[in-house]
């Protein structure tokens, strides 16, 4: 398994949810503390030129885990059950830039927020616009070899989509072999009844996973059994990226520094 730590640029919202802000510096902090890779949050893929990213990357011998959009619906308020046609255009620009730099870093894009939410409407309807969207991104990401993560967020943030079981769901309904799942072990506490069983039961989907702790801290720093969730992954014969993405708490570099320390060492005890 290998472990990133969010990121995003230095202007980046709290509701980023990222642990280190200023793309160059945390690339450096991440490698410092013994990452293997950085998930890039950004508002829209301009936000790097690539070659520049490259080089830092090289330099700090990291990679990019996953460009992350969250804050495409924060700060932008785009989204993929938008029925506005100008929006709904300008969500596909934006998406598919995220998917043309992912084929050159990572090969992964997440839709968390970003699918939006029934706000009132039926639910039939708003997983149409959902697989409207996400069928054409599909396409074009699978020409380029991305693979998008669907990640399913808990209730208190968006009303679509809140556990394991409605992802699968509508993964299979949408039909795309490049649409896969994004667990996230903070939202499965809330919404899923058992957090090893779930990721057992929905294997075939699992290809990325975030990690943080039940009050959104580091890992170790809050109630989870984390057990559980390393036992099914073992089970599950799991061995892509887990990433962690906290509230920088107390302050980044402390958070990051606790959180993988307890997750190597989890690592040593479940991964041998
Ligand atoms: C939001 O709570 C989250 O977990 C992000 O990864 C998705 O936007
Ligand atoms: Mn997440």
């Amino acid at each position: 398994m290998k472990l990133s730590v969010a990121i995003a640029g230095a202007d980046a919202l709290p509701s980023a949810f990222v642990v280190f802000r200023g793309i160059d510096t945390s690339i450096k902090k991440a490698a410092q503390l013994g990452y293997d890779g950085v998930e890039l949050a950004l508002k829209s893929s301009d936000e790097v030129e690539k070659n520049h990213l490259q080089a830092v990357l090289r330099e700090n011998g990291l990679s990019i885990s996953a460009v992350s959009t969250g804050q495409v619906w924060s700060a932008r308020k785009l989204s993929f059950t938008d029925e506005d046609s100008q929006k709904r255009e300008e969500l596909k620009k934006a998406f598919c830039g995220f998917i043309d730099l992912a084929s050159d870093f990572g090969q992964k894009v997440n839709m968390g927020r970003i699918r939006g939410g029934f706000n009132g409407r039926e639910q039939g309807f708003c997983e149409d616009l959902f697989i409207d969207m996400a069928g054409y991104l599909a396409h074009y990401a699978e020409k380029r070899g991305v693979t998008l993560l669907l990640e399913p967020v808990n209730r208190y943030e968006i009303d679509f989509i809140n556990n394991t079981d409605e992802c699968a769901a509508l993964i299979k309904k949408a039909g795309c072999t490049n649409l896969k799942m994004m667990p996230d072990v903070f939202h499965m506490n809330i919404e899923d009844a058992h957090i090893g069983e779930a990721l057992r039961r929905n294997k075939d989907y699992v290809d990325y996973v975030h990690f943080a702790d039940t009050n959104r801290y580091a890992p170790g720093q809050g109630h989870m059994n984390w057990d559980e969730i390393f036992a099914a992954l073992q089970d599950i014969k799991y061995d892509g990226w887990t990433s962690v993405e906290i509230f920088p708490v107390p302050d980044p570099d402390t958070a990051a520094k606790q959180a993988i320390s307890f997750i190597k060492e989890k690592y040593g005890k479940y991964y041998k």
